[in-house]
């Protein structure tokens, strides 16, 4: 396989105006009557038409009417002797596909005996020959025929012109798109479903029909998608003025996907995972993220479908937008300051736990990539996370209202184009003259081509006789494969000062009167080096840095430990108040690796860290926190999280993720006997939530009592208390939602207690017939907290299990994916938890590539692993690279994950 070069990018020779599919549905084989209109695009030196095909049977080719020559080059059909002149060309195609053997749910495939299809990026040249880039936008007619029993519902994007009744106990639906599109937006669906269905007027006065399509049985479980839909139509009229332009707009919900969802225009097609909640089965975390990702699809109407991509290598400009859109959707959902920062700071965990190690391993690529192998391996954190943040600097640097103006002129620009990230950045700059972006605009397009995370360094230097405080900000950028030299970025930094005692400090930079004085302001940075001189400061202050985390970037600064204490307590940036506890969670844990690094013995690992770990400041704090009934109990539940082991190993130069875990384990358990009284108050007051709603407030009152009961049975299994353990076992028994039975559960494995087993089993027999519970069921057991390496076999177990099917993505990463997540039990100094990832990497890959390659990332970080580890995990990585056959997906990460 060949990398593709986005310096290679040419504008296509021909374009596609019209396309008018005809399918005759059956499993086994599907035909496929492909007529298009092309014409030479006249600004293209002429080219023969080059088609892409992946997986067809071609049976005729007709130019005009009549039979014609044509060739093959490897998957491309070729066609030489088209007529010349700019007359457009009628091409008819005519294939067959097998749908039914389709593993890699690319194209057009079958589940659960409902067709259904996946085009994005490169699935629709597996059901027609065509030119299957986004650059090339038509209109589409699609015809579907097919049994009326075995189907008796017909769709695709658009608009329904026509159905009727054929012979054999056929039926037909005819369907138009009004809108041109690229071909990765083309959908269809065909089966036995049923729908639930909802009018709406638009804010523009516009009539709309919404329609949830599911399995028979699963109809009750669609009112908060329909609710989440409406509310995306709602807040994209008033926030961005963008309102749905289609009569229909439909969602559909299959249980084999590769990912969340896709946005085909009208026609959006999701992963069960994101539809179907109702309390029994659903947790607040589920009932979140089906919010998001609906507004997320609905939203990629406009940012992606009326607007699209150039080329691939421009897959940010849809997906970081619409990362940034449903960011933003889900925090004006969630209504009060502390529920934003509690969505905020969600996303930056997320971040810095996945971007940030990507950013810094061996498929680090920037936000618009140079080049690639297999595109579905670009799907990543840094495209959707990351470009997010950089659609968030943007609107920082010019504002709430400038970017709702930006935003209005690209879409007057672009509206019907496929274009460039650069497009994006010009139209945000171009509606706002005199911004620090529109000044800076090309150093601040570095955010899209240097890859790598900013380290930011902070110093302050306090002057008492000028009363004049310093802050000198130094940036600096690690080398990536290929980019050893990083220029500036341009840097938002909100920031404030705090007096010791916690007081806001008004900020006066030299030069600026005193009565511009804000308590919260943006520096911007561009320089390697910058200093910003305050004035009017009347103590040496506390800095409270890149509030709501204004960039992402490693901010440095040699805090105290009291300063982390005064911005814990103080700091009106709710973000930088939890980062202060993370800060000094993170402190502690490495503190703690490091001085006990030379004796480490890691045959043992366990009681390694003994059982005084924690301060009494920090314990205090949490304390405070805990008990502080002014506080958000979403916002006490994350700042009493401590630092994951993946975050905590990404600051360490070699990671040994026993002792890693060890450390971890040992500060949790600490805070859970510290705090013993604490963690009962909090599970007093918070275990009920009344009649469930997934609101924010109930959902972070259930957040807290989950913590609080898990914390509550860790210590038990340290005192041999069998009391909270039955009372967690009680309520996995009667919980009243899956988010509280949940919990109990997981709080009963986690402490390893001798009921978890019951519960297990329990939980099993209740849900079995609920694929998305057992989903769950098998993903606690495989992130379960390993003892004397109990959990590896488990798993082994579990692959056994009569309702374990590997085919299944969701449930192949309920188990695998989440043991292979599960640091503790995953990295065994016997190698077995690596042997077992290459088995299934190169299982998976045999039917399903792009489930396989996500599997493969897993070991993305093998170089910084500490010995016995590294070597056994390279191995690994070499053994599945040594297989022949491996497809272009796999093959990718392992190659660079080698190199
Ligand atoms: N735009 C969608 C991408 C997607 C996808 C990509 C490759 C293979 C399968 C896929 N399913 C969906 C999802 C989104 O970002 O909205
Ligand atoms: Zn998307």
């Amino acid at each position: 396989a060949t990398a593709i070069h986005r310096a290679d990018y040419q504008a296509p020779s021909w374009w596609i105006d019209t396309v008018d599919l005809t399918f005759d549905l059956d499993p086994a084989k599907t035909r496929v009557l492909n007529k298009m209109r092309v014409r030479r695009n006249p600004d293209v030196a002429a080219q023969p038409l080059r088609l892409d095909g992946d997986e067809l049977n071609l049976a005729r080719v007709l130019v005009n009417g009549a039979g014609t020559s044509f060739k093959m080059d490897g998957d491309q059909l070729v066609l030489e002797n088209l007529p010349e002149g700019g007359e457009p060309v009628e091409l008819e195609i005519f294939t067959t596909c097998a749908p039914i053997k389709n593993t890699k749910l690319m194209g057009l495939y079958v589940s659960e005996d409902t067709f259904f299809t996946q085009c994005e990026a490169e699935g629709f040249r597996r059901i027609t020959y065509f030119l299957d880039r986004p650059d090339v936008m038509a209109m589409y007619t699609v015809t579907l025929r097919a049994s009326k029993a075995q189907y008796p519902v017909l769709l695709s994007n658009g608009n329904l012109v026509e159905s009727g009744e054929l012979e054999d106990g056929r039926h037909f639906a005819r369907w138009v798109d009004p809108h041109k599109k690229p071909s990765y937006l083309f959908a269809l669906v065909a089966g036995k479903l049923v729908a639930r269905e909802q009018q709406i007027r638009s804010r523009a006065g516009n009539e709309h029909l919404l329609q949830v399509f599911v399995r028979p049985g699963d109809l009750e479980k669609t009112e908060h998608a329909m609710h989440s839909l409406m509310h995306a139509i709602a807040w994209d009229e008033a926030r961005f003025g963008l309102s749905l332009d289609l009569d229909r707009f439909m969602i559909v919900a299959t249980s084999d996907f590769n990912m969340g969802a896709m946005e085909n225009k009208g026609l959006n097609i999701f992963n069960t995972k994101y539809v179907l909640a109702s309390q029994a089965t659903a947790t607040d975390v589920d009932y979140a993220n089906i919010e998001s990702v609906v507004g997320h699809e609905y939203f990629h109407n406009w940012t992606g479908n009326r607007v699209t991509c150039r080329d691939w290598f421009q897959l940010s400009l849809k997906e970081g937008l619409t990362v940034f859109r449903d960011q933003e959707f889900s925090m004006d959902m969630a209504g009060t300051p502390s529920a934003r920062a509690v969505k905020r700071i969600d996303d930056v965990r997320v971040l810095r736990t996945v971007q940030f190690p990507e950013d810094a391993g061996p498929m680090a690529h920037p936000v618009r990539p140079d080049s690639y192998i297999e595109i579905n391996n670009f799907y990543t954190v840094t495209i959707y996370e990351k470009g997010a943040e950089v659609v968030r600097m943007q609107h920082n640097l010019v504002g709430r209202e400038g970017f709702a103006r930006g935003m209005k002129l690209y879409f007057e620009r672009h509206d019907g184009q496929a274009v460039t990230c650069d497009d994006f950045s010009q139209a945000i700059a171009d509606a706002n003259p005199g911004s620090p972006l529109a000044g800076n605009l090309q150093q601040f397009r570095r955010w899209y081509s240097q890859a790598g995370t900013p380290h930011l360094k902070a110093a302050g230097q306090y002057d008492a006789d000028a009363r004049t405080y310093t802050l000198t900000l130094t940036q600096s950028c690690a080398p990536t494969a290929g980019q050893s030299e990083k220029l500036p970025f341009v840097i938002p930094v909100q920031m404030g000062l705090l007096t010791a005692g916690g007081r806001e400090i008004a900020l006066q930079l030299e030069g600026e009167d005193a009565g511009q004085a804000a308590h919260s302001r943006m520096l911007v940075v561009t320089e390697p080096e910058q200093r910003f001189v305050f004035t009017n400061v009347p103590e040496a202050p506390v800095p409270s840095l890149l509030r709501a985390f204004s960039a992402p970037v490693v901010l440095e600064h040699d805090f105290s430990d009291a300063d982390l204490l005064t911005l814990l307590a103080n700091d009106t940036d709710p973000f930088n108040q939890w980062e202060a506890s993370q800060r000094l969670g993170l402190r502690i844990a490495l503190n703690a690796l490091n001085s006990a690094a030379a004796s480490a013995d890691t045959s043992s690992t366990e009681g390694q860290f003994g059982t005084d770990l924690l301060p009494p400041a920090f314990v205090q704090a949490m304390r405070s926190v805990l008990g502080d009934d002014r506080l958000d109990p979403a916002f006490k539940d994350l700042v009493l999280t401590l630092p994951s082991e993946s975050y905590i190993a990404e600051q360490l130069a070699e990671v040994d993720p026993q002792r890693v875990h060890a450390v971890r384990e040992a500060m949790q358990l600490q805070l859970a006997s510290a705090l013993q009284p604490e963690w009962e108050a909090a599970w007093e007051a918070h275990r009920d939530t009344g009649a469930y709603q997934p609101d924010h407030v109930s959902a972070g009152r259930r957040a807290l009592a989950g913590r609080a009961l898990s914390m509550l049975c860790l210590n038990a299994a340290r005192t041999g208390d069998t009391v909270w353990p039955g009372k967690a076992y009680q309520r996995c028994k009667d919980a009243g939602n899956m988010t509280d039975r949940m919990a109990a559960l997981a709080a009963l494995i986690h402490s390893a207690s001798p009921l978890a087993e019951q519960a297990l089993k329990r939980f099993h027999s209740m849900f079995q017939h609920d694929a998305l519970v057992l989903d769950k069921w098998f993903a606690l057991q495989g992130g379960a907290c390993d003892r004397g390496g109990n959990v590896l076999p488990a798993v082994k177990a579990l692959m056994k299990h009569p309702d374990f099917q590997l085919k299944n993505p969701n449930r192949a990463r309920s188990l695998i994916f989440s043991y292979c997540s599960n640091p503790g039990a995953f990295h065994r100094a016997d190698a077995a938890g690596y042997v077992f990832w290459s088995d299934r990497v190169i299982e998976i890959d045999g039917f399903n590539p792009q489930v396989a390659a996500r599997l493969a990332r897993v070991l993305d970080r093998w170089k910084k692993l500490a010995e016995p580890y590294r070597t056994a995990a390279r191995e690994a990585i070499a053994r599945v690279a040594a297989k022949p056959d491996l497809s272009n997906d796999v093959r990718e990460v392992v190659t660079r994950a080698l190199a």
